[in-house]
């Protein structure tokens, strides 16, 4: 793991000095944090929850500095990550499938936020960054996605099959819908154990009209399973709008008998409170379904421009009104956690681990051929295989 420093012991922090926050590359330390830093702040979300068979949670939301600095350094990683995948795509150090997940950010954060490792996630191929709310790290992330061997999956995983199991995160799936059986399938093992955690499976819009979610969400409700099925909801599945695909897109209210919750995915305050919800209800009650309304900036993959079925303006202006990373910039600028400039030298520090991280996976190897079958058949069959000349890649499976 990359040993990064911590940002706020960093001389260019004085007005920081003691603000301990959460950073995705450094490790949490409560212990010396100053009580300014844990002071309880009271937010009240963008727009209200909507429930489905529930009684939503209230509006306010309690919050810390720590957190609402952290949630601004883990969402300004995660975008920035972003942002420097698309350029690696661009000049071919990356790839095959990868799909970008800027835009969405507070989810994989407020999520976070209210949960904690024992618990899982599983997730479809937009993967990235949820990975790094696990605690994965940057040079992982990025060698996984340039096929190095130090990657998260040894370099054969790729962009859409980041796992992180010690940490319960269950990838990182190409295959649409597929997650969320296997989801309720880690919820019943967690039912069956006792352990009192929960899983989180992630969905988009464009699969929560397949039958696979009502058949699992089905069996999960019958036998009280604490799975959370959550609907990331940016409105396209590719390039088909969500109103073209779906008669009814209240996704929240789609599993019927299931309780659900409409969430604005662009507040990781209401995301967190949301998930807590969502947590508490499922270890007591069963599955409940969260529709999460969020958007992403990118195409659909590095193949779709994203321009040709929605219009710039769409785009910019919910740049410009429901931004994950503006929010928070806003809420600390008004409660004085920290100033402009302060959050400005976050950003360039963000970048510059980005940068050294490419830097460093840039030095991993390939896989070596000997690896290419490994964990992906039956071991000892001694069956042989070839690239197609015949000659290219030629390995025996273990
Ligand atoms: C079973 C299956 N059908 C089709 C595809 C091709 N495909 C990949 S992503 C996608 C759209 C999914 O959209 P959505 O669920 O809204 O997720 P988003 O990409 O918006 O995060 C489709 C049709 C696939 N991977 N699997
Ligand atoms: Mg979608």
């Amino acid at each position: 793991m990359m040993a990064l420093k911590r940002l706020t012991s960093s001389p260019s922090f004085p007005s920081l000095p003691n603000l301990l926050f959460k950073s995705l590359s450094t490790p949490r330390s409560f212990s010396s944090a100053s009580t300014e830093d844990e002071k309880i702040l009271t937010i009240e979300t963008s727009v209200p929850f909507t429930g489905h068979k529930c009684d939503p949670p209230s509006r306010s939301i309690d919050t810390t500095p720590k957190e609402l600095m952290g949630f601004f350094h883990d969402m300004a990683l995660m975008r920035r990550m972003e942002i420097a995948a698309d350029s690696l795509y661009k000049a071919k150090l990356i790839r095959g499938f990868c799909h970008l997940y800027d835009g969405q950010e507070a989810v994989a954060v407020g999520m976070e936020a209210a949960i904690t490792k024992k618990d899982s996630i599983i997730t479809a191929y937009r993967d990235h960054c949820i990975y790094l709310g696990r605690g994965g790290t940057l040079l992982e992330a990025f060698s996984e996605l340039m096929g190095r061997r130090g990657g998260c999956s040894k370099g054969k995983g790729g962009s859409m099959h980041f796992y992180k199991k010690e940490s319960g995160f269950y990838g990182g799936h190409g295959i649409v819908g597929a997650q969320i059986p296997l989801g309720c399938g880690i919820a019943f093992a967690q039912k069956y154990s006792k352990d009192e955690t929960v899983t989180f499976a992630l969905y988009g819009d464009g699969a929560a009209n397949q039958g696979q979610l009502f058949e699992a969400l089905n069996i999960a409700a019958l036998w009280d399973l604490p799975a959370i099925l959550v609907c990331e909801n940016n409105h396209y599945g590719m390039g088909t709008a969500e109103w073209r695909a779906a008669k009814s897109p209240s996704y929240y209210k789609r599993g019927d008998y299931v309780p659900g919750l409409k969430v604005d995915g662009m507040d990781a305050l209401a995301v967190k409170q949301a998930c807590k919800f969502a947590k508490e209800h499922a270890l007591k009650n069963g599955p409940i379904i969260l529709e999460m309304d969020t958007y992403r900036y990118h195409g659909h993959s590095m193949s779709d421009p994203g321009s040709t079925y929605r219009t710039r303006d769409e785009i910019s202006g919910v740049r410009q009104e429901r931004d994950p990373i503006e929010r928070i910039r806003k809420l600390i600028l008004a409660h004085d956690l920290a100033t402009a400039s302060d959050l400005k030298d976050i950003e360039k520090e963000v970048r510059k681990q980005v940068d050294e991280a490419i830097a460093q996976a840039k030095e991993s190897p390939m896989p070596d051929p000997s690896e290419l079958f490994t964990n992906v058949y039956v071991k000892g069959y001694g069956v042989e295989s070839f690239g197609a000349d015949r000659k290219e890649v030629r390995a025996v499976l273990p």
